[in-house]
């Protein structure tokens, strides 16, 4: 069942899947293929979790990360807590190809996609903002501030940003998200592998929803939210990346193939590692090799038994669902 081509991505993005696809069928590199899926599903705002008018933060804005790697250079671009700009794979494409950087942040990078002709939008949306307001009215919902005062008469909200005690001087009401909302988390993922041997990956989120400003999660940062090497093969991952990042799970589980593991068990050490540590915590893993043999594995958990992706060969002929 391995093929060359071959291009795996996270979740259902079936769009995104075909987009990448057809870059790599139209003479594209696996980088274009990356982009292109990625970019297909900023526009499409997959899930809602991916590109603009998803995972209102604090106060309400929304925010972007993205990264994109060659692995046959080992060059690598991300963007990280991007404002304003809509398409941040290709911001992420053009730090890469047009700085000797690797991760621009925050405002920063904001104006220097401004610089390279991306246009500046505003990326709230109703949708953000009804998700914003409801969890302004009642902060009986999760959010990632320890230590939160409660109100005393509901010891729920208003809950009112950057409203937090030292720790011991008030009761504790925080509630560590639990991300059982599977729907409401779904980062996009792209392995890319072309016929010759090019390995390329990416990712593109919204990040987390109520997060604090200037969070970023693993999705832009290379060996966490995805890696490339073309000696070995690519993976990327999704979750909770404020857990996942401390472990570095793509870089993991490509160095396992590098040693000769398939790809089902390189992701499934990459997940049991942080499992180890945070038995609950959300999230997935896909990888794939440079021979075309691909595989996935999720920290199963109530409510999110399996973990859905999208592969797409010359075999498959159409982006296919795996779980
Ligand atoms: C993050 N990893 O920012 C992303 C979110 C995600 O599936 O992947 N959700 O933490």
């Amino acid at each position: 069942d391995a093929s060359l081509p071959l291009v795996v991505s996270t979740w259902r993005f079936k769009d995104a899947t075909a987009a990448a696809w057809e870059a790599l069928q139209s003479g594209g590199s696996v980088l274009d293929a990356v982009e292109r899926g990625c970019g297909r599903c900023e526009a499409d705002q997959c899930d809602g979790s991916v590109g603009y008018g998803g995972s209102p933060d604090e106060t309400g804005e929304t925010s972007l990360d993205a990264l994109i790697i060659n692995g046959d250079t080992m060059e690598v671009g991300a963007v990280a807590d991007l404002r304003r700009v809509k398409n941040a794979i290709g911001v992420a494409r053009a730090v890469m190809e047009h700085t000797h950087h690797t991760l621009l942040v925050g405002e920063s990078a904001s104006v220097f996609a401004e610089d390279m002709g991306f246009p500046a939008e505003d990326l709230t949306t109703n949708t953000s903002m009804d998700i914003f307001t409801r969890w302004l009215k009642g902060s009986c919902q999760p959010n990632y501030r320890k230590n939160v005062t409660p109100d005393p008469t509901t010891s729920c909200g208003p809950y009112r940003p950057g409203a937090a005690t030292r720790p011991g001087t008030a009761q504790t009401h925080s509630r560590r998200p639990q991300h059982t909302d599977i729907r409401a988390h779904d980062t996009i993922g792209i392995i890319a592998i072309s016929e010759n041997g090019h390995v390329a990956a990416g990712t593109s989120t919204n990040g987390a929803t109520h997060k604090i400003p200037g969070r970023v999660g693993d999705s832009p940062i290379a060996g966490a939210g995805a890696y490339a090497d073309s000696s070995a093969g690519a993976a990327a991952a999704t979750g909770d990346g404020d857990i996942m990042m401390r472990f570095l799970p793509s870089f993991l589980a490509v160095e396992l193939m590098r040693s000769g593991f398939d790809p089902s068990v390189a992701c499934k050490v990459a997940v049991s590692r942080t499992k180890k540590h945070y038995p609950q915590f959300f999230g997935a893993v896909i990888c794939a090799n440079t021979t075309g043999h691909y595989g996935a594995a999720c920290n199963k958990l109530p409510g999110f038994s399996q973990f859905d992706f999208m592969v797409f060969t010359s075999e498959t002929r159409t982006p296919s669902l795996q779980t």
